[in-house]
């Protein structure tokens, strides 16, 4: 038996458009969702997977909780040939568990256009939807108790260590049955595999707010062989996905980077210079030496001590 998969990461729909956005970015949103759709309809999967964060929040307004709704319950009024399932995101919830009866995520569930479970036996799957404790559970070792073959999850699962919370997935210890672990949550995609074969793959965010050149949307087509435990993937670039220089303003981005770099670099070379041995009990010279060496401007030297002098007289020139 085989079975294919069409596995969606991390939407974020959402009625408001993020400040660095310069679409309108819920039609842009619903757009891709759509495209989604039609590919695992065109690719003949047997379920399409959602990894979570679905919704940017809670409770994203009427219009762009029906649309989603709408999309995902019919292709134009013929149902979609194919078992849509998903994992529950933090930002569906407000991180809390408890919130997903008012969530817009429940409405769509209620819906039956889109189901919630933990696990469809069956096929060996289990979802592990977000949980204040989840990531906690990950690194304790929870996993080695779970014997599905396909783990579907919402989790800071990452490939290398980085400086946000994370679980490492060469750390991860897994029950012999599984084989494969698909993780939403962080927003890069991500691929991987581990010393006794378990692969592990994140899509990436469809969802885009953050500024990124190199970010563009994509889905995971995946088959498994129930048989051989074979896995089959291939990666599909959304073509309704609309460039990065049409929903950012680059120049904009690339400016402020610019004036940060030079910001930094003035930092750098202030802060590299040594005054230990020319440091005098009088601040305004020291400043005068420090700044010579640096090579600092004579005029930018003249407003320090200026703001020195203003400060030292308590705002009276
Ligand atoms: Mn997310």
């Amino acid at each position: 038996m085989k079975k294919k998969f069409l596995i969606v990461g991390d939407n974020h729909l959402d009625s408001r458009t993020p400040k660095s956005r310069l679409d309108n970015y819920m039609e842009s949103s619903l757009m891709e969702l759509k495209e989604t759709l039609l590919i695992a309809k065109a690719a003949e999967v047997d379920y399409y997977i959602m990894l979570g964060d679905i919704f940017e929040r809670i409770e994203v307004g009427g219009i762009c909780r029906n649309r989603a709704l709408e999309i995902l319950l019919s292709d134009d009024g013929e149902p979609w040939p194919f078992e849509k399932y998903v994992v529950v995101g933090n930002h569906d919830i407000g991180h809390n568990p408890s919130n997903l009866n008012k969530s817009a995520l429940e409405t769509l569930i209620a819906a039956n256009a889109l189901r919630r479970v933990d696990e469809i036996s069956d096929l060996g799957i289990r979802f592990l939807h977000f949980r204040p404790d989840l990531d906690d559970d990950l690194r304790a070792g929870f996993l080695s108790d779970i014997d599905s073959k396909i783990l579907f999850c919402h989790a800071s699962i990452v490939d290398q260590p980085s400086r946000f919370e994370h679980v490492l997935f060469s750390d991860l210890v897994v029950h012999e049955n599984t084989k494969l672990i698909v993780s939403g949550h962080i927003h890069h995609p991500m691929e991987s595999v581990s010393k006794t074969g378990v692969k592990f793959f994140n899509p990436g965010s469809l969802g885009r707010s953050k500024i990124d050149e190199t970010h563009h949307p994509r889905v995971i087509l995946l088959q498994y062989d129930y048989e051989t435990d074979d896995i089959k993937h291939k990666y599909l670039m959304l073509k309704r996905a609309l460039s990065s220089d049409i929903i950012f303003d680059l120049d904009k981005n690339n400016q402020r980077k610019f004036e940060n770099k030079n910001t930094e670099l003035f930092i750098e070379a202030i802060t590299n210079v040594s005054i230990t041995d020319s440091i005098s009990s009088d601040l305004i010279q020291d400043l005068e030496v420090y700044a010579e060496k640096a090579k600092v401007e004579k005029e930018i030297i003249n407003m320090a001590k200026t703001a020195i002098n203003l400060t030292k007289t308590g705002g009276e020139f």
